[in-house]
């Protein structure tokens, strides 16, 4: 006998809807796209497909493991968590709370447990070193949108599904399936976009599969597309194009500023910088301020280079400027189902890292400097390491310094279902549950969703015996933090973060409960424990809730769970000036933070062209960062970690198809084979990241036997964007020489 589960697929951003078949014993016997889905309509990817695979995965860890002499043998939860809270606690008396850093992975971000008790441990831990892998990524989109519209999350989406013209800048959804743009079957979308006359413009060294299919491929010069930008701020200032739009003209302000600042950046004179002609550019700003309704959408490869911030910017500012910020077809900010807490003011840089000096964000301190932190002796020192869902020896810079680091830390404990490059160095691993054995619901990706969706997945699978739930772990290594000795008593701890919960729902003026009281709220909620509580209360005081009787007909978890392929709360709707919350109440085109730094970029203007190889990244369709590699399915034996380079500069330096060859950066080296491609603009290579697991201890046996080498040997930790602090990942200054 199998049955039949529907549930959201948490692999990546596009959250399509799975249905599931499970056997009598409760693996997967199949997986299929839910044609019934809402959102997704039946869509499922390569790696949703492997689902199963990724389930039944003997490498996955269904016990705990704890270091005894040496060696990361399997222990029973208790003495897990009694390893922990020992040495944990006499790390945080002696040292201090900044003894204890955090590093947070991706994964967080899918799953329910990391967005809702990862702060309750932050909270207990309190440590002012956190890090996670949004610093290797989105950072400076957060910070762009801070100064622009008052919340680092405040980030508009492409209105995909109406827009006549979408203008691409590095990223390639059609292998990623979509970032800070949830849209499943992205595909699918961009083929409708063109098929009903629009136009689909793509900037990116490489000639992607979405660059493929675009009406135009603009391969620009890694790390200049803020020039570009710049550029076509001034034609459209030049051109008398600029029109905010009626909608948008009593809410913005700093027009003025930004084309002042855009003086010195004429198309004429960006385009050798850029490698893209400038009547090319003027042609590109023309087509923007045309096109009834357009969009600028910039991603990875705009985030992770020098001038991430400035792009990150620019990006909205192209928007504004044309008129295509918050209409439809244009960028609009999502409002999703659940109740977002309060908007705080948005601050930055509150605090600078010990050693490097570089700025908070978000909570955050760089990634980039995380290994500086470790190995510099002094007060504050960090000591122990806390992972959760994360991989930073494979996916962050510099990852061989950074790997010896925390080989030499007093106490690491990674929350992670592999032995890893990063949890092989782990005193305690505490492996989570199967994704089956979970629920879920996208709290962040439904508020990055092109359209306003709501969907919940319960647990299809029960937890296996004495295996506790993610936010279980979370709220025992909480407790922990907070000196208590396990076992822990969950319940209770769960109770305080519900009362947290309640309290901060009735004292904002904009929820559905405002006011009302806490006891009795807290009496609807009784039949729940866990996320679920907490999302039934997210959900029934935000902007679609029952407000638990107010709102007839309104949201509550039990219409979520009495509708399985999810909820669908209509197209985006315009949301400013609510959404903006700076302190002048409206849009700040032009913020003095970012203002500051276009000075180093008028410097970058100038810096003559050189001729030496500059390195990007890229993703495969069926590989997701550093997790996914283990799945036979997957990797299919194909060797997927070749550095791409150009005939040209293959010819020059005598290589062919498959040779072997060193690259080389100011702190690492690499070898792999070559696969010469014209796809790339001359003097671009471009190698995929979360690759080298053949390290030693690292339990991943597919993983291993795929081979590949980690990018990240190559990446320098010292090149940051100084705005954000985000790492440069792309756009790095290599050597290429045959092995
Ligand atoms: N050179 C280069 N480096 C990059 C990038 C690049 O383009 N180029 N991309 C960057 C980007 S965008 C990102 S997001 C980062 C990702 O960086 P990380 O988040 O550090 O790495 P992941 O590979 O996503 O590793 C996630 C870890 O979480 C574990 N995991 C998976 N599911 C769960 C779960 O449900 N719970 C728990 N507790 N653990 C889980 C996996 O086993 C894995 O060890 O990499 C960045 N690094
Ligand atoms: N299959 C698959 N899907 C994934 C992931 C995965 O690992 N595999 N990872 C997920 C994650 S964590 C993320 S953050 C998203 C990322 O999603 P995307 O941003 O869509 O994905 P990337 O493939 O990293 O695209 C970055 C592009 O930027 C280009 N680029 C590099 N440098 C520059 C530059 O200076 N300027 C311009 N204009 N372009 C540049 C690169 O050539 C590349 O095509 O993907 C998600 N989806
Ligand atoms: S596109 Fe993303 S969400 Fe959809 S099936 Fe593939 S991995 Fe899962
Ligand atoms: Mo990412």
């Amino acid at each position: 006998m199998t049955r039949t589960v529907i549930r959201t697929c948490p692999l990546c951003e596009a959250t399509c809807g799975l249905r599931i078949e499970l056997d009598d014993a409760d693996q997967v016997a199949s997986v299929r796209g839910d044609t019934e889905d809402v959102f997704s309509g039946g869509y499922l990817c390569p790696k949703g497909a492997t689902l199963g695979e990724l389930e039944a995965d003997p490498d996955r860890l269904t016990a705990p493991r704890v270091r005894r002499d040496g060696q990361l043998v399997e222990a029973g939860w208790q003495e897990a968590f009694e390893e922990v809270a020992s040495r944990l606690q006499a790390i945080q008396a002696e040292h201090g709370p900044d003894a204890v850093a955090v590093y947070l992975g991706n994964p967080n971000v899918h799953n329910l447990a990391g967005q809702l008790y990862v702060r309750p441990l932050l909270k207990a831990l309190r440590t002012t070193n956190l890090y996670s892998a949004s610093s290797v990524d989105q950072l400076p989109k957060h910070i762009s949108s801070g100064y622009l519209f008052g919340a680092p999350w405040a980030i508009p989406v492409p209105d995909l599904d109406r827009t006549d013209l979408l203008v691409v800048l590095g990223a390639n959804p059609r292998v990623s399936n979509g970032s800070l743009m949830t849209a499943p079957d992205l595909p699918g979308r961009l083929t409708a976009l063109r098929r009903r006359g629009g136009r689909l413009v793509v900037v990116d060294p490489a000639r992607t599969r979405t660059a493929e299919r675009a009406d135009l491929h603009l391969a620009v010069r890694p790390g200049t597309d803020a020039l570009l930008l710049f550029a076509v701020v001034h034609t459209l200032a030049e051109e008398g194009l600029i029109d905010v739009g009626d909608h948008l003209r009593d809410h913005v302000q700093g027009v003025d500023e930004v084309v002042a600042l855009a003086a010195p950046f004429a198309p004429e004179r960006v385009a050798p910088a850029c490698g893209i002609e400038a009547g090319a550019i003027r042609s590109l700003a023309r087509e923007l301020a045309e096109a009834e309704r357009a969009v600028v959408y910039g991603r990875l490869g705009t985030t992770t280079v020098a001038f991430g911030t400035t792009t990150s910017w620019l990006v909205d500012v192209v928007n504004v400027l044309t008129g295509n910020l918050d209409r439809p077809g244009g960028a609009m900010f999502p409002l999703p189902a659940h109740h977002r807490a309060p908007r705080r003011p948005f601050r930055h840089a509150r605090r600078h890292s010990r050693v490097r000096g570089l700025p908070e964000a978000i909570g955050e301190f760089p990634v980039a400097t995380l290994t500086d932190e470790i190995v510099t002796p002094g007060q504050g020192q960090v000591r122990a390491l806390i992972t959760i869902a994360g991989n930073p020896v494979v996916s962050t810079p510099d990852a061989a310094r950074l790997g010896a680091a925390i080989a030499g830390l007093d106490l690491v404990v990674a929350v992670d279902p592999y032995v890893t490059a990063t949890s092989r160095h782990a005193d305690v691993v505490l492996p989570p549950p199967r994704i089956l054995q979970r629920s879920h619901y996208d709290l962040a990706f439904s508020g990055l969703a092109i359209r306003n969706v709501a969907n919940h997945s319960p647990a299809a699978v029960p937890l296996d015996e004495g295996q506790p739930d993610e936010w279980e772990i979370l709220l025992t290594l909480a407790a922990i933090a907070l000196g208590q000795s396990p076992p822990i008593d969950v319940d209770a701890a769960d109770a305080f973060v519900l009362h947290q919960a309640l309290e901060s729902v009735v004292a904002d003026p904009s929820a559905r409960l405002a006011t009302r009281d806490v006891d009795e709220l807290r009496t609807h909620l009784a039949d729940r424990r866990g996320p679920e509580r907490l999302l039934d209360l997210l959900l029934r005081a935000g902007p679609y809730g029952d407000g638990f009787g107010t709102h007839e007909g309104g949201l509550s978890l039990a219409e979520l769970e009495a509708h399985p392929h999810g909820i669908d709360l209509g197209p985006l709707r315009p949301q400013v000036p609510e959404v903006v919350t700076t302190d002048s109440g409206r849009i700040e085109l032009a913020p003095e933070p970012l203002v500051a730094d276009v000075a180093r970029l008028e410097r970058h203007l100038d810096d003559t062209v050189g001729d030496g190889l500059v390195l990007i990244g890229r993703r495969h369709l069926r590989t997701n960062n550093s997790w996914s590699h283990n799945v036979a399915g997957l990797a299919k034996g194909q060797q997927l970690c070749t550095l791409q380079i150009h005939p040209d500069d293959a010819a020059e330096r005598g290589l062919t198809d498959g040779t072997e060859v060193v690259v080389r950066s100011t702190v690492g080296q690499v070898t792999v084979p070559v696969e010469v491609t014209d796809a790339l603009r001359r003097g671009v290579v471009s190698l995929p990241h979360g690759f080298g697991h053949d390290l030693d201890g690292v339990e991943l046996t597919v993983a291993r036997r795929a081979g590949g080498a980690n990018s990240n040997l190559l990446a320098d930790r010292q090149l940051v964007d100084p705005v954000s602090g985000n790492a440069v990942l792309n756009g790095l200054p290599v050597e290429v020489v045959p092995a």
